[in-house]
């Protein structure tokens, strides 16, 4: 099985992806003797995804199905970019897709065992139950989301104040090795957690001025200055009963319009669903979260406050 050329193990820069590709390179490591190298992916590189990487040995986990991938695990829907791509997919040896899994993790620890005959270290399943957490937004409470403490909370949160974009590379390799305690006691996560805490705390303080209504249990904001620090969950921290927020945001080349439904105080099953609402306005998303990108700041404000509209709607015709 080993290959004197080195398989580049690609991963979305995220929790779970990080977590899932930690896993993969070690037990790659342990059971085919692979030389092994990682890097994490972002959207631009889906532009010429045809060409990714040709030439090279890879693996994808967490993100888009590629047909030259020697290994590729996935839980997104979306994963497929053409359809000739969903044809391209069968399960293999080497490749699964579970849209049904929370996050990307227990499906190679399942497939390892499957397959490989690979019983992985305890430490992985405890990283896979907090992908799930993580990735599927399945906090206890508000409480947990914002202020959870827990090694795989603290190496999360650490995340959004990480000090430069390689950052998660050295922590994958650290999670392939060591414990999620061990990995959140390193003294860079500990420094990047303190920061985030802080940039927490101050969007959290930022937040309530930003609300433009709070009607018909609807949260409508407007968080497009600059200034503002965000923090997802910042809505349902300050309006507990919400059922629904909706908010404009800056990005780094117009503005986003975000939508979500209160994990923690649910609309009725089936009041709406929130990527198909949000595709009419060029946008997507799954039925709890999702949102759109707006060409302008106008357009932005228009299109929050007509989702508003539409989720007061909702709640008020079944509530
Ligand atoms: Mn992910």
């Amino acid at each position: 099985m080993s290959s004197p050329h080195p398989l580049t193990i690609h991963y979305h820069r995220d929790f779970d992806g990080m977590v899932a590709a930690a896993v993969l390179v070690h037990i790659l490591r342990e059971s085919f003797d692979e030389n092994l190298r990682w890097s994490s992916l972002n959207y631009d590189q889906r532009k010429d995804w045809d060409n990714f990487q040709r030439g090279r040995r890879f693996g994808i986990v967490d993100f888009h199905f590629h047909p030259k991938a020697e290994y590729w695990f996935d839980h997104h829907p979306t994963t497929f970019l053409s359809p000739e791509l969903r044809e391209a997919y069968r399960p293999s040896d080497r490749w699964e897709w579970d849209a049904a899994s929370p996050s990307c993790p227990p499906i190679i620890l399942r497939h390892a065992k499957e397959h490989w005959g690979f019983e992985a270290p305890a430490r992985f399943e405890e990283m896979a139950r907090w992908s799930d957490v993580v990735d599927g937004a399945n906090y206890r409470d508000v409480d947990e989301a914002l202020f959870g403490d827990d090694p795989a909370l603290r190496i999360s949160r650490a995340l959004a104040a990480a000090p430069d974009r390689d950052w998660t590379d050295t922590l994958v390799g650290a999670m392939a090795d060591a414990t999620l305690d061990e990995v959140a006691k390193r003294a860079d996560v500990e420094k990047a957690w303190q920061r985030a805490v802080r940039n927490r705390d101050k969007a959290l303080h930022q937040f309530p001025p930003t609300v433009i209504s709070f009607d018909s249990l609807v949260v409508l904001y407007d968080a497009t200055s600059n200034k503002i620090r965000r923090e997802r969950f910042a809505p349902f921290f300050h309006h507990p009963k919400a059922l629904f927020a909706v908010g404009s945001i800056p990005t780094r080349s117009g503005f986003h319009v975000t939508a979500g439904q209160n994990p923690w105080n649910q609309p009725p099953e089936g009041l709406l669903h929130i990527g198909e609402m949000m595709e009419e306005f060029g946008g997507g998303g799954h039925r709890a979260v999702g949102g759109a990108n707006a060409k302008s700041l106008a357009d932005a404000k228009r299109i929050a406050a007509a989702v508003a509209e539409r989720m007061r709607r909702a709640v008020e015709a079944r509530v």
